[in-house]
C-alpha cells in the first residue's frame, strides 16, 4: 500500500483512540453513547486531560473528562461535567460543545460553543483541578463559534480568536469565512480588534475556524485551524491547516500552509455521523522553554474529531508545523 508522503501530521497507529465503546454508561442521561469527538486538551501534572464531546441517543451533548499518562491511551471518567453556575443563563441552552482549553494565569479556562435560540454563543468556564468547572458567563453577544484563548495577555489585553457565523452552505449549519481577533480586560466582555484571515474560495479552506488555542514560538503564534471545502457535490470536506501570527499583533499573518496538513483519508475519518471530517480541537506541546516559547524540536500531539464520531490523535513537531506555515501563498 502506498504511504502518505512526509505528512506534517502523523496518525497514531491506535486511531481512533476513543470511540463510543469507550464511553461508560452514566445513567440516566447517558447510556450506550452514540459518538465522542472534538475534544479540548490540556496537560497538567504530567497527565493529559481531554474534555470530550459525547452524544447520547437523545442527541443531547454531554461533556466528559478523560485522562492519560502517555497522551495516547485514555481512561474516561464515569462522571458528567457539570458547569457550576450555568443555570444563571436565562435563555434556553440546547448544546454546550467543542471545548477549547487554555492554561492561563495558573488556571484552566474553557471556551465552549453554546447553541441557543439566537444562534451560537461562546461560554467561559474555569477550573483549577479539571474536575470542578465554574461557569463564568456568556462571553459573546453575537453568533460566533470556535473561540480560542491565547495563553497569556498581549499588549495588556486578554486575546482570543473567534469565528463569526454568517453563512449556511447548502442549508447546513451556520459557518463563516473569517477568523477575527478579539480583546478583553476581564475575559467575559470582548470587543473585536480586527480580522485575521479569510477563507480561500475554490480551494481547501473556503470556510474556516480556529482549531486548538495558539502556541507561542519564537517566530510567532502557531495556530492550527480547520478549513472546509464545499465545492464537491455530496460533501463538505473538513481539513486542518496551520498559520503563523505575529507575536505582538496577531492580526498579522506571517505564513499559512498552502495545502491542508491533515485531510480525511482513513475509514474512521471518511465514514461516520458526518463523513469526511477531521476537526482538530486539542493540541499538547511537550516542551515549553523557561520563557514560555515552544522550541522547534518539541513533540506536538493534536487531538481531533473524526467524522463527528470518534477521537483521533496525530503527532508532529513544532518545527514541522512552522515549516508547513511557510509554504508559498495560494
Ligand atoms: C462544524 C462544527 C463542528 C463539527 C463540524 C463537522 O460546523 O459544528 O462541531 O464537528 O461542523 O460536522
Amino acid at each position: 500500500m502506498r504511504r502518505d508522503r512526509t505528512p506534517a501530521l502523523r496518525r497514531d497507529p491506535g486511531n481512533p483512540i476513543l470511540s463510543r465503546g469507550d464511553i461508560p454508561d452514566i445513567p440516566p442521561r447517558l447510556t450506550d453513547a452514540t459518538s465522542v469527538f472534538n475534544p479540548g486538551a490540556v496537560k497538567a501534572g504530567g497527565i493529559t486531560h481531554l474534555m470530550l464531546r459525547v452524544q447520547a441517543r437523545s442527541r443531547e451533548t454531554i461533556l466528559v473528562m478523560a485522562e492519560s499518562a502517555d497522551g495516547a491511551r485514555f481512561v474516561v471518567r464515569p462522571e458528567i461535567v457539570r458547569l457550576e453556575g450555568i443555570e444563571s443563563v436565562r435563555d434556553r441552552v440546547y448544546h454546550v460543545y467543542d471545548p477549547r482549553i487554555t492554561r492561563l494565569e495558573g488556571a484552566h479556562y474553557v471556551l465552549l460553543a453554546m447553541d441557543m435560540d439566537g444562534g451560537c454563543r461562546l461560554g467561559l468556564a474555569r477550573s483549577g483541578d479539571l474536575r470542578r468547572f465554574e461557569f463564568l458567563g456568556l462571553a459573546s453577544t453575537d453568533d460566533v463559534r470556535n473561540g480560542v484563548l491565547f495563553p497569556e495577555k498581549v499588549g495588556g489585553l486578554y486575546l482570543r480568536l473567534e469565528r463569526p457565523n454568517e453563512a449556511r452552505p447548502g442549508g447546513g449549519p451556520a459557518t463563516g469565512t473569517e477568523i477575527w481577533l478579539a480583546g478583553s480586560d476581564d475575559l467575559v466582555g470582548w470587543r473585536r480588534l480586527g480580522p485575521v484571515m479569510g477563507g480561500r474560495f475554490h480551494y481547501w479552506d473556503e470556510y474556516i475556524g480556529s482549531g486548538p488555542p495558539p502556541v507561542k514560538t519564537r517566530r510567532g503564534w502557531l495556530h492550527i485551524y480547520h478549513g472546509v471545502a464545499t465545492h464537491f457535490a455530496s460533501a463538505n470536506i473538513y481539513q486542518a491547516g496551520v498559520v503563523l501570527l505575529d507575536l505582538e499583533d496577531p492580526r498579522k499573518v506571517l505564513g499559512r500552509s498552502r495545502g491542508n496538513i491533515l485531510e480525511p483519508r482513513e475509514p474512521y475519518e471518511l465514514c461516520g455521523q458526518v463523513p469526511n471530517v477531521v476537526f482538530p480541537s486539542g493540541m499538547i506541546v511537550e516542551e515549553i522553554d523557561e520563557e514560555g516559547f515552544a522550541p522547534p524540536a518539541s513533540l506536538v500531539r493534536v487531538y481531533y474529531g473524526a467524522a463527528d464520531t470518534s477521537v483521533a490523535l496525530a503527532v508532529t513537531t513544532v518545527g514541522e508545523l512552522l515549516e508547513a506555515a511557510s509554504e508559498p501563498p495560494l
